[in-house]
């Protein structure tokens, strides 16, 4: 079998001291379990800088999977990471044209660290391999490799939303950038609305076409676009949280919450997940709710995330502002209403206290998918299930209808669903957490994994004219190979 080569920004395979986590992220667990699979390596960033660049690989085995790493400039990091990346394209994808940076040498970074990343890689690429590249940091990445003649198939999965073609156009050099998604042969989002908007702009844009295949024409060349909603490892979630760590931690937290209901938010600290608006609702229903204000407490988790970035610093600031102001009225000797934190905690850990919550704020104003939705749910207790109260803007809203959905905007929603979510009986509960349990296992890290590979595989190789069996209609396709049945395995295998 072909071997599959994933590269994205970072590198981070699990590592168990860690409680199974090698960074901050879900995505860092399901690739390093798609490369164990499937054999490959995982190339990207060393996270670390040099004075110069010098192309050095450096490659390592860890938990069963090779890793090949390089390092970059400072100069790199400042323009690709920091610049474009962070400060240009994730604001914009999230909808912030407000804190979108449009400079010129953060594109032109963007560019030389691509190219850098696709002359490393090349040795390293065989006849046979199938490459799949990850996220907005890397989209030039295959017209380089193509540039410097592969031919191979490779495919591109974004996790963050593409955003309407109204934003897209604000971008200097949108069109190259959309022009370098067709060099790859697949091109995958988390949810159909991130297709259709992606359609739309090669539509109306560069004047693009469907064909009979449902591949997407436009620059003379073709790709297939598709959606393929990420998951979580949903049996080993419902499992780590039944080990000694998850259920001491979850004693713990119960010990301190006695005689309060705990509410739950993990995120990264970033102006995407809504957090100052999940204060300002949690505010709302701690004004509307006397009687409730001793008998809940908000428990936020937020590790520091690009923290060099201004706007995070901005936002940090703004959060520790709201969070003293509404302890500093709501508190009482023996307790506060909200206690927060910015570091990291085990995965482990994790599991204990998302299990120990009685609902979970989950309010992006715009996020890809959202995996601590499906988190939190895979760790719950099937007999006494906590509530998901879901923002409509999070990718998972698309698939978790059963939480209570909500507009992040809207302080009054947030209130009245935490008051829904703290009163609501235990059978409703276990028929909402049935349905989104039964997702969350179906549409698992598995599925998104072998859906993305099964049709990236079934892509003819560039120049070759000969067309490949009929593209299945991926909405039928990946519906069979969601399924868990043994002709889905099969069809995997
Ligand atoms: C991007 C897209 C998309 C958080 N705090 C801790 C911790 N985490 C883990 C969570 C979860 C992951 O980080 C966060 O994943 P999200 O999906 O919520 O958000 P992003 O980091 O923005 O991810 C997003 C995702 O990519 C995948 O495609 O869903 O839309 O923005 O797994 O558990 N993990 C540990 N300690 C923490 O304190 N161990």
């Amino acid at each position: 079998m072909s071997r599959l080569i994933v590269v994205s920004n970072r590198v981070n395979p699990p590592n168990p001291a860690e409680g199974g986590e090698g960074s901050v992220g879900g995505l860092a667990m399901a690739l390093a379990a798609a490369l164990r699979e499937y054999s490959g390596i995982w190339f990207g960033w060393s996270g670390k800088t040099i004075p110069e660049f010098t192309g050095q690989l450096n490659m390592q085995r860890i938990e069963g999977v090779t890793v090949a790493t390089v390092d970059l400039e400072e100069t790199d990091y400042q323009e690709y990471y920091n610049g474009y990346a962070n400060k240009t394209l994730w604001p914009l994808f999230h909808y912030r044209v407000d804190l979108t940076a449009y400079d010129r040498s953060f594109g032109e970074g963007y560019e030389r660290v691509n190219k850098r990343f696709a002359e490393t890689l090349l040795p390293l690429i065989e006849p046979d391999d199938i490459v799949w590249v990850h996220d907005y940091h890397l989209i030039p990445l295959a017209k380089e490799l193509r540039r410097m003649g592969v031919k191979n198939r490779i495919g591109f999965f974004l996790h963050i939303p593409w955003p309407a073609h109204q934003l897209v156009v604000t971008l200097p050099r949108h069109r190259q950038l959309v022009e370098a998604l067709f060099d790859y042969d697949l091109i995958g989002f988390q949810t159909e609305e991130s297709l259709q908007a992606f359609e739309g702009y090669v539509y109306s844009e560069v004047h693009g076409t469907k064909n009979a295949r449902g591949e997407l024409e436009a620059f003379g060349r073709r790709a297939q676009a598709a959606a393929f909603p990420i998951g979580v490892d949903a049996d080993d979630f419902a499992s780590i949280v039944k080990g000694e760590t998850a259920r001491k931690t979850y004693d713990r937290m119960m010990a301190h919450s006695v005689f309060r209901k705990m509410v739950v938010g993990v995120d990264r600290l970033d102006y995407s997940k809504g957090l100052e608006e999940r204060l300002i609702g949690f505010e709302r229903f701690l004004h509307d709710h006397p009687d409730m204000v001793r008998e809940v407490m908000l428990l936020q988790i937020a590790p520091l995330s690009r923290d060099e970035v201004e706007a995070y610093q901005d936002l940090r600031g703004r959060l520790d502002g709201l969070i003293g102001r509404i302890n500093g009225a709501y508190a009482e000797m023996d307790s506060t209403p909200i206690r927060y934190v910015n570091r990291s905690y085990r995965r482990d850990e994790l599991a204990g206290v998302y299990r120990a919550a009685k609902a979970a704020l989950v309010t992006p104003l715009r996020d890809g998918m959202n995996l601590v939705a499906k988190e939190y749910v895979a760790a719950q207790d099937p007999e006494d299930p906590g509530v998901l109260i879901l923002s409509r803007f999070a990718g998972a809203a698309r698939q978790m209808k059963d939480a209570l959905i909500i507009n992040p905007n809207s302080p009054e929603e947030i209130s009245d669903a935490l008051e829904r979510a703290l009163s609501m009986d235990v059978s409703e509960r276990k028929r909402r957490w049935e349905a989104l349990f039964d997702n969350v296992q179906r549409e698992d890290v598995t599925a998104w994994r072998d859906n993305f590979v099964t049709a990236l595989r079934g892509r003819p190789e560039a120049g070759d004219e000969e067309a490949p069996a009929p593209v299945r209609s991926l909405d039928v396709a990946s519906k069979v190979l969601r399924a868990k049945t043994p002709e889905a395995k099969a069809m995997r295998a």
